[in-house]
């Protein structure tokens, strides 16, 4: 199985290369906040919490979050890998997936982060706020506190990998293309 962790701040481009690897490679996209946005979308119980700490730029709980990623794991143990998006995001998360990857007897094969500088961030995201319909993309208090968020939970993960040897770091910045390049060169 090859299981690649896409990371990187909000506006990195983590979502859009994740659909551009899976057309080519035949894995599984599992997006923490697109299952989150469903959620939102039918109205659930989880939705409806989920969405008070989303429209602030703040995590949704861990329990909630794993909870996720278990379900989609144990319903997908044919496939051939996975690409995480936007989890994990807080150590807690990413203890909990190497556990649940070891119980289908696989791992991580390496995280790749992608890097940009705050200003462009911010640009990226107003301008999908101008019509993704996301309360989050459409204030700059609320980038700045997702970025902060960011900084202060979620990078600390780059030394996780680190430490097992599995992290790689590439630009964000350019086109489309050319940052996927640089992607499927460091996967490799
Ligand atoms: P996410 O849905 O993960 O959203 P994101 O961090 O904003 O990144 P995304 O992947 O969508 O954007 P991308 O960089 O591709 O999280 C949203 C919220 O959900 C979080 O704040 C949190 O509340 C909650 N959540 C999600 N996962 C969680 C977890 N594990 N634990 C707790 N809470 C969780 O693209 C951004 C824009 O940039 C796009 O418009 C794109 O077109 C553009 N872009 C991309 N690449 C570009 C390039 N090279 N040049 C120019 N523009 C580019």
């Amino acid at each position: 199985m090859q299981n690649i962790v896409l990371f990187g701040p909000p506006g990195a481009g983590k979502g859009t290369q994740s659909k551009m690897l899976i057309k080519e490679r035949n894995l599984i996209h599992l997006s923490t906040g697109d299952l989150l946005r469903s959620e939102k979308e039918a109205g659930t119980e989880l939705g409806l919490k989920a969405k008070v700490l989303m429209d602030q730029g703040k995590l949704v709980p861990d329990e909630v979050v794993i909870g996720m990623i278990r379900n989609k794991l144990e319903s997908n143990k044919d496939a051939n890998g996975f690409i995480f998006d936007g989890f994990p995001r807080t150590e807690k998360q990413a203890e909990a997936l190497d556990q649940l990857l070891e119980e289908l007897n696989t791992s991580i094969s390496g995280m790749i982060a992608l890097e940009a500088e705050d200003e462009e961030l911010i640009k990226r995201l107003l301008e999908r706020g101008k019509d993704s319909g996301r309360a989050d993309d459409q204030n700059r208090e609320v980038i700045e506190n997702r970025l902060k968020v960011y900084q202060n939970e979620t990078a600390v993960l780059k030394s996780y990998y680190q430490k097992q040897n599995k992290f790689t770091s590439i630009n964000g910045l350019g086109s489309l293309d050319e940052v996927f390049n640089r992607l499927n060169a460091a996967i490799g």
